[in-house]
């Protein structure tokens, strides 16, 4: 592989999400790190919106000057490079179930804990966070909390988030869960399959190793 270029916010839990496939791709050495501070907000200066319009990371330059956003089509890219995805489904019905999953990971639980950090904390700071809604951000953390209940339901029944193997969808629940972590908020203690399948996934190598390129 000749040139893979990720703009990232290691700590980040979207950067997360795409640090965790290249991890369980065996890709970390092929991609070069450049860090993007979100705390100045530099991914809202005119030289990043160039490259991601929405100013969010992680973006992945996959030849000069090509610029892929969104973890879920980064997800796929890497996922998809070497013939074999193992993350986001080979048959049809393996890839509209993890892709239907996936989606409501990012619907019910990581995006809803993002608005929250961005609406109902400080989040960035008043130089970033240009227009704040506590209310909106309060009403979001809840959803988050309901989001936990769904996959904890799921999980009772499942070893992985789409069904009997790990993949993309259960990245995004991880995303979600790290969020969750940093803002201090915990998953109900009664999700125990939730907790469970949480304290197996940090288990894995590409969860623990995440932040080592
Ligand atoms: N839908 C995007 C969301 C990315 C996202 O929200 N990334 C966070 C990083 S943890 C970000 O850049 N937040 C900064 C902001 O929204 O100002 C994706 O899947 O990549």
């Amino acid at each position: 592989m000749s040139f893979l270029k990720l703009y990232d916010y290691p700590r980040g839990p979207y950067p997360a999400r795409v640090r965790i496939a290249l991890g369980e791709k065996g890709l970390q050495s092929q991609v070069e790190s450049v860090f993007v501070d979100l705390r100045t907000g530099a991914h809202k200066k005119p030289d990043f919106l160039t490259k991601n319009y929405s100013g969010t990371l992680p973006v992945l330059e996959i030849e000069p000057g090509l610029f892929i956003g969104e973890c879920t089509a980064i997800t796929e890219y890497i996922d998809n490079l070497d013939g074999n995805p193992i993350l986001t489904g080979k048959s049809p019905k393996e890839k509209a179930i993890i892709h239907m999953m996936n989606r409501r990971a990012e619907i019910e639980l990581l995006d809803p804990i993002s608005v929250y950090f961005h609406h109902g904390t400080p989040g960035l700071g008043p130089h970033v966070e240009i227009y704040q809604n506590k209310e909106w951000g309060l009403h979001q953390l809840a959803k988050s909390i309901k989001g936990m209940h769904y996959f904890d339901s799921f999980l009772k029944g499942q070893p992985y988030v789409a069904g009997q193997s790990f993949s993309m969808a259960d990245i995004t629940v991880i995303g979600g869960l790290i969020f969750a972590s940093l803002l201090k908020v915990p998953i109900p203690e009664e999700c125990e399959a939730l907790l469970e399948w949480y304290a197996r996934m940090q288990n894995r190598a590409s969860f623990i190793n995440r932040l080592d390129f």
